[in-house]
């Protein structure tokens, strides 16, 4: 076969799936018997893990509802942080954002976990529910942090919901907590792998581009991880508004755990996306599961957690795998 004729199947092949993919998508949502479809989506059983080696990498999802904070292990006394969860404050006083904040829980469980030290945090994007908790974390003398990766906020990107939120304010006050403390601010992200003891580290969509008025969520930060042979992607808030996911899918390439990009909702997650990376588990940081995005991720048979419904989870990653169990009792919110 001549290789243009070649090309030219696979290319019809590639379209075809992708168009599939959607369509199936689609015809899923709109099919009339909802229900008979959800127990596809039930959720497993989340076991207490207790026999698990002390150093395992590992990641901490905390239960922040719809906002998100993980905490990052990579063994010895390295620790991590992505995100801090929404806060209490509200200063420019927006209904949509009068949001119950998790400030004392944040710092509870970094406190129990890390016992304070923190090698590095980032802050994803400019938004309160993912970097309004650092200023807070930044201000607890028993709290010190090596390094604070954080974009300087650019206006030109946000779009027009934006206008009216607090993006800016909570920046300057997660810049300002970090100058009085005396901590170190990176604003141009690295983008090459770096260690945090047993893990692999690289930030992703760290170049900052015209987003096609994507506002903060399109210019996410998304954060690749590998230990132990496993690998997981922290999707913030990343969506395929300017075609980011469907540019990161082959970087990113095959992992085993993926959080869920923007808490599930829809316009994150493309179907092409998330099929490229299948991952094995996916965690939506959310007060309750999306149908629609846990349809788009069906065809990789991932296992899928909520931590609104679930509480804290931590992914264990070991040779043989990832393991993901609840954390312990006394990280629980109540
Ligand atoms: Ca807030
Ligand atoms: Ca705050």
């Amino acid at each position: 076969m001549k290789k243009s004729l070649k090309a030219l199947l696979i290319c019809i092949v590639c379209i075809a799936v992708a168009v599939g993919g959607y369509f199936g998508t689609l015809s899923l949502i709109w099919s009339s018997n909802k229900d008979e479809m959800l127990p596809v989506y039930a959720l497993p059983a989340v076991a207490v893990s207790t026999d698990t080696p002390t150093d395992t990498p590992a990641i901490y999802f905390l239960n922040t509802q719809s906002s998100d904070c993980m905490l990052i292990y990579g063994g010895g006394d390295h620790w991590a942080m992505v995100d801090s969860a929404e806060d209490n404050d509200n200063p420019k006083n927006v209904a949509s954002l009068d949001l119950p904040g998790y400030e004392d829980y944040v710092l509870t469980c970094v406190k129990n976990l890390t016992g304070g030290k923190l090698d590095w945090v980032l802050g994803t994007h400019c938004h309160s529910d993912h970097i309004g908790g650092f200023d807070t974390l930044f201000a607890d003398p028993a709290i010190t942090v090596g390094t604070v990766y954080l974009k300087d906020y650019s206006m030109k990107n946000k779009n027009g919901i934006e206008d009216s939120w607090d993006n800016e304010i909570v920046w300057q006050q997660m810049v300002d907590a970090a100058a009085e403390r005396g901590f170190r601010v990176v604003s141009d992200i690295p983008s090459e792998p770096f260690a945090l003891g047993s893990f692999t580290v690289q930030f992703l969509n760290t170049e900052d581009r015209y987003s096609l008025n994507g506002g903060e969520n399109d210019n996410s930060i998304g954060t690749l991880l590998e230990a132990n042979g496993q690998r997981a992607f922290l999707s913030a808030d990343i969506n395929n508004t300017s075609f980011d996911e469907w540019r990161l899918a082959p970087v990113i390439g095959d992992i085993d755990l993926l959080k869920v990009g923007h808490h599930g909702h829809v316009g994150s997650s493309d179907v092409i996306f998330v099929n490229r990376l299948d991952p094995e588990f996916a965690v939506f940081t959310a007060s309750s599961l999306t149908t629609f995005t846990a349809m788009k991720l069906s065809p990789t048979k991932a296992k899928l957690y909520v931590t609104g419904t679930e509480g804290a989870l931590r992914a264990d990653f070991l040779p043989e795998g990832i393991a993901v169990s609840q954390i312990t009792p006394e990280l629980s919110l109540v």
